[in-house]
C-alpha cells in the first residue's frame, strides 16, 4: 500500500510539473510554445526516480531565489535518444538554461551543444555530459572516495570473506560507471586485504524498482555472492526490499535515501549506506544556471561560484575533463543516526 501511494505521489508530482512545461519534452515541434525569458529546465534521467524528484526540488528552490521560473522535463524512457528529444524540444521553445543528469556521456552531445550555440545556458548535475557539452557539472562527492567507501564498507560487512555483486542502474550512466570504476580501482590497491572478496558479477536495474527487484532475486541464487553494493538509491531500496522478503543472510550496502532506506538500516539488512543532500545537487545546479545565464560566471577553471545559502565554491578540474563544482562528501546512514536523517530527504 504504502509503495501504491508512493507512486503516486511521484506520477502525481511529474504530472504537475508536465502540465506547468506546457508541452516540453513530450509535444511535436509545431505544437511547441515559446517560454518565458529566465525558464530553467531540469531533465532528469527517466520517469519515475524519487532521487531525481529531491534533486529538482532544491532547484525549484535555487530558481526562486534567483528570479527564474523551473521547469521539470522527464525523457519518456531513461534513455539518452529520449533525453535528447527533450532538449530539441526546448531549444526549439526557447528555454534560457538546462541542467540535465544524463544517462550517456556522449550521446546529447549534438543536442546540448546546439543548445550552447544558441545562447542557452547548460550544466550537468549527478551523471555527467562530456566537458565540451556542458558549462560545468554538478558534482555530489569526489569518485573515487564513493567508489572506495562503497568497497570498505562491503569489507566491513564480512570481514572481507565472500564475493560481491554491483547492482547498477543502466549500463551507460556515467556516474555509476565511474563510481564502479573507482571500486575496482580500491580493489587493485590493496589485493592481498581484499583477496577474499571478489566481484561476482555486475547486473542493471535500470533505476527501475521491478527490475532492480527481479535481478537482487538472481543475485541471490548465487551462492559466492554475500554482500550486494547498490550505488542507486532506486536500487538499493528495491533490493533492501527484496532480501528482506526472502530472508536471505546477504547484506547490502550502497547509496540510498534515508527516508526510504530507514527500517532495512534498522533490520540490519543494509547495516550502512551513504549519500549527499539530493536537494543541495540540484539547488547548485539552478545557482549555476543562474549566474551563467546572467554572465556573472563562465564555469571557468579556478573561479569562485556564489551557490546561495550553500556559500561558495571554486571550480576544479573534473576526473574526465571539463570543470566541475563539487557539493561536499558523503553521509554515512546507520543505526546510530538514522532516526536523525530518516525526516530529511
Ligand atoms: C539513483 C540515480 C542517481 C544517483 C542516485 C544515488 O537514483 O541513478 O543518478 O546519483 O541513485
Amino acid at each position: 500500500m504504502k509503495k501504491v501511494l508512493k507512486l503516486l505521489q511521484i506520477t502525481v508530482a511529474v504530472t504537475l510539473c508536465l502540465f506547468a512545461a506546457a508541452g516540453c519534452g513530450g509535444g511535436k515541434k509545431d505544437e511547441a510554445e515559446a517560454l518565458p525569458d529566465k525558464t530553467y529546465a531540469f531533465i532528469p534521467k527517466d520517469l519515475q526516480n524519487s532521487y531525481m524528484l529531491k534533486m529538482y526540488t532544491g532547484f525549484q528552490t535555487a530558481c526562486a531565489e534567483t528570479g527564474s521560473k523551473a521547469i521539470y522535463c522527464p525523457p519518456s524512457s531513461a534513455t539518452a535518444d529520449m533525453q535528447a528529444e527533450v532538449i530539441n524540444q526546448l531549444v526549439e521553445q526557447g528555454v534560457s538554461g538546462i541542467a540535465v543528469a544524463a544517462n550517456n556521456e556522449y550521446d546529447l552531445r549534438n543536442s546540448l551543444r546546439a543548445a550552447m550555440d544558441a545562447g542557452i545556458s547548460v550544466v550537468s548535475l549527478d551523471s555527467a555530459v562530456i566537458d565540451d557539452a556542458r558549462q560545468l557539472h554538478i558534482q555530489q562527492a569526489d569518485p573515487t572516495l564513493i567508489g572506495k567507501t562503497l568497497i570498505q564498507s562491503a569489507y566491513n560487512l564480512t570481514g572481507g570473506n565472500g564475493g560481491f555483486a554491483i547492482l547498477s542502474t543502466t549500463e551507460d550512466a556515467t556516474n555509476q560507471n565511474d563510481w564502479i570504476e573507482y571500486m575496482e580501482k580500491e580493489l587493485e590497491s590493496d589485493p592481498v586485504k581484499y583477496a577474499g572478496m571478489p566481484l561476482i558479477k555486475i547486473v542493471y536495474g535500470n533505476d527501475d524498482a521491478t527490475k532492480s527487484a527481479s535481478e537482487t532475486a538472481a543475485l541471490l541464487d548465487i551462492p559466492e555472492v554475500k554482500v550486494i553494493i547498490a550505488p542507486t538509491a532506486v536500487g538499493l531500496a528495491a533490493a533492501c526490499q527484496t532480501v528482506s522478503d526472502s530472508g536471505s543472510d546477504v547484506k547490502l550496502t550502497g547509496l540510498g535515501l534515508p527516508s526510504e532506506i530507514a527500517p532495512y538500516i534498522r533490520s540490519g539488512v543494509c547495516p550502512s549506506a551513504y549519500l549527499w543532500n539530493p536537494g543541495d545537487v540540484g539547488y547548485m545546479a539552478g545557482f549555476a544556471i543562474s549566474a551563467l545565464n546572467a554572465g556573472s560566471a563562465t564555469g571557468a577553471l579556478g573561479e569562485t561560484m556564489d551557490f546561495g545559502t550553500l556559500g561558495t565554491r571554486t571550480v576544479t578540474q573534473a576526473a574526465e575533463g571539463g570543470t566541475e563544482a563539487v557539493l561536499g562528501s558523503l553521509i554515512e546512514f546507520n543505526k546510530d543516526n538514522i532516526d536523525e536523517w530518516e525526516n530529511s530527504f
